[in-house]
This record gives structure tokens, C-alpha cells and sequence, in this order.
């Protein structure tokens, strides 16, 4: 297994109206949509093996949303259904061209009941990377031990440890959730910050301070996300801008961070050097924004060269 994840898919409805107060919406489209299962979708896309670890409701949604992401070819045998909670489901309302609103239906979900005795420690030792977000702490305090249990065991294990804090106001108060995303960014090998989120948890906005900070925090690489412009990264190996891929039409930027967290873990696991493992994650998150939906602009390795070739800059 190259890289194990653990966290909560849902069932993501869209009304089908353009825009507009979902009040109104009649009709919905259906997605499966969730942080780290598009990370796991991603790798195996682009050739590697991966593990998601969760909870589902014993209900339909759960059921489609193990067939999804089983038929995709992530290793879905760590996944449990739970009789007694729900799937999670949530909805994104489109209320102008740029703005967008999400409601979360998770609450007390099968999900946020996953519990540290939901691990199996020789599942996530036969890992390279144990992937997790800062989605899944913020579910529930089970939920919390559970993911702080997976790094522990993952670092005694010898599997390196790589966090995107994914931010989530709507799930945790600001105060619990620095507290709660700096102990996991400090143990973790390689931290995957928005430069947003940095801000968040540093206070500060200078990309080479945030860097370090995160390096005095105890990770030994941050790789942050500057949006179109690319990724700035501090490590012993680089640091400085690694430049992004110029899209025209952006059709849907969510997912477009869990591709990169994709592409880059592609990268190191190939054994590429940092920088050209964050060339990919960029090439592949440039990719999902192309695309409706999360996963759907996910690309092979073939088309990721060829969309890399195309684009990049080759000044890097
Ligand atoms: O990164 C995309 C995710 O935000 C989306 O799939 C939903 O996992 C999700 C969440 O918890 O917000």
C-alpha cells in the first residue's frame, strides 16, 4: 500500500438551477464528494494503491458511496458500516456566478462515530504515507483521538506523516481549531497548508515566515497552496515558488486541493525531488478545477504529462 486515508465521504446534492436560494430548487444532482477519498481517487488514478478508512450509514447513500469509491480502486476493506447513525450528506447552493454556500448535513453522522478502536495498526504500517485533514479531528473528539492515534502509530511505524489542515469554520470554534491543527501540523512530516489557512494558524502573512514557522512547529517540509499562482514550499531539500498551470476557464475549484495533495504524494512516492513532486500536485489540481465535481477532473498519469507538457513553463 502506498498511502492510507481515513476521514468522512458524503453525499454532495447540487440543485440543478443555475443559481439561486436552494429553497427553490426542484431538481438535484447527485455527487460523491469527501477530502480524503479524493486523495485516495487521485493516487490510484495516477498508478498507486490506496486505502480509505471510514464510517458509513447501513443505509443507501452509505452503500453508494462504498460502491463509488470501491469501483474507483481504493481499498475499502478498513471501512465499517454503523446501524445506529447516518451517512453524512451535504449540499452546495450556487447563490450568484461566484458565490457559492455550503450546508452540512453530518452531524452525529456514522462517520463522526469512528473511534480509535476502528484502526487496525498493521493496516496503516504497511503504508508509505498516512494521509489525514483537519476535517476529520473537527468531526468529533472520537473522531479527534482516532486521527491522533493513526499519526502516532504511523510514526512509530516508520510511515511519514503528511496533513492538509482543510479548514473548516462551519465544523469547530477558531480557537480549537488552531489549537486542535497545530499539534497535528507539528507532527506531521509534510504539512499541505492553503496560504489562507496558514495565515489562520500563524498570524502572519510572509510566505518564507509562514514557512518557517511551520518548520519550528516540527514538520520538516510545508508545501503551501497559493491558488493559481502554484505552491510555495520550505524544506532542507528547496524552498521558494514552484509556479502553477495557467487554466482559462475555471469550472469548479473544489477538489482542487485534495488533487494536489494527490499529485505531490504521486510525486514523492515515485521518488521525484520536492519541487518536481509539487510540479505534479500542480498539474493535477490545475486539472480538477477543468472539471464538475471533485473528483471528476482527476487525470492519469498519461494525461497529466501531456497536460504538463502543454502548459508548464519550463523555467521551474
Ligand atoms: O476538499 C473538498 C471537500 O471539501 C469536499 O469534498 C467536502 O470533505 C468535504 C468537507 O468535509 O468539506
Amino acid at each position: 500500500m502506498d498511502v492510507i486515508t481515513l476521514g468522512e465521504s458524503m453525499v454532495l446534492f447540487t440543485p440543478k438551477a443555475s443559481s439561486g436560494l436552494m429553497r427553490y430548487a426542484g431538481d438535484f444532482s447527485t455527487k460523491i464528494a469527501g477530502a480524503e477519498s479524493n486523495v485516495a481517487i487521485g493516487l490510484v488514478r495516477l498508478g498507486h494503491q490506496a486505502g480509505w478508512i471510514s464510517r458509513l450509514g447501513n443505509d443507501e447513500f452509505g452503500r453508494r458511496i462504498l460502491s463509488f469509491i470501491r469501483g474507483e480502486g481504493v481499498d475499502v476493506s478498513e471501512v465499517k458500516f454503523d446501524d445506529s447513525a447516518s451517512t453524512g450528506l451535504f449540499f452546495k447552493e450556487k447563490l450568484t456566478a461566484d458565490e457559492a454556500r455550503v450546508s452540512y448535513y453530518r452531524k452525529d453522522s456514522a462517520a463522526s462515530k469512528m473511534t480509535s478502536a476502528d484502526l487496525d495498526e498493521a493496516y496503516i504500517s504497511k503504508a508509505k504515507y498516512l494521509h489525514i485533514t483537519g476535517i476529520t479531528p473537527a468531526l468529533s473528539e472520537s473522531c479527534r483521538e482516532t486521527v491522533l492515534k493513526a499519526v502516532k502509530h504511523a510514526k512509530s511505524a516508520g510511515v511519514k506523516v503528511i496533513f492538509d489542515p482543510n479548514l473548516r469554520r462551519k465544523l469547530w470554534s477558531e480557537t480549537r481549531a488552531r489549537e486542535v491543527l497545530l499539534e497535528l501540523a507539528g507532527m506531521a512530516d509534510i504539512v499541505l497548508p492553503g496560504v489562507d489557512e496558514a495565515e489562520f494558524l500563524f498570524g502572519e502573512s510572509d510566505h518564507e515566515t509562514l514557512g518557517q514557522a511551520f518548520l519550528d512547529n516540527g514538520a520538516s517540509a510545508v508545501i503551501m497552496k497559493l491558488g493559481k499562482e502554484g505552491a510555495y514550499v520550505a524544506s532542507e531539500e528547496f524552498s521558494g515558488i514552484v509556479p502553477g498551470f495557467p487554466v482559462e476557464d475555471v469550472t469548479d475549484p473544489v477538489g482542487a486541493g485534495d488533487g494536489f495533495a494527490a499529485g505531490c504524494l504521486s510525486g514523492l512516492i515515485d521518488g521525484l525531488a520536492i519541487k518536481e513532486a509539487v510540479q505534479r500536485g500542480n498539474g493535477v489540481g490545475a486539472m480538477v478545477t477543468m472539471a464538475d465535481g471533485d473528483v471528476e477532473g482527476l487525470p492519469d498519469l498519461k494525461r497529466l504529462t501531456n497536460f504538463m507538457q502543454r502548459d508548464y513553463l519550463n523555467d521551474v
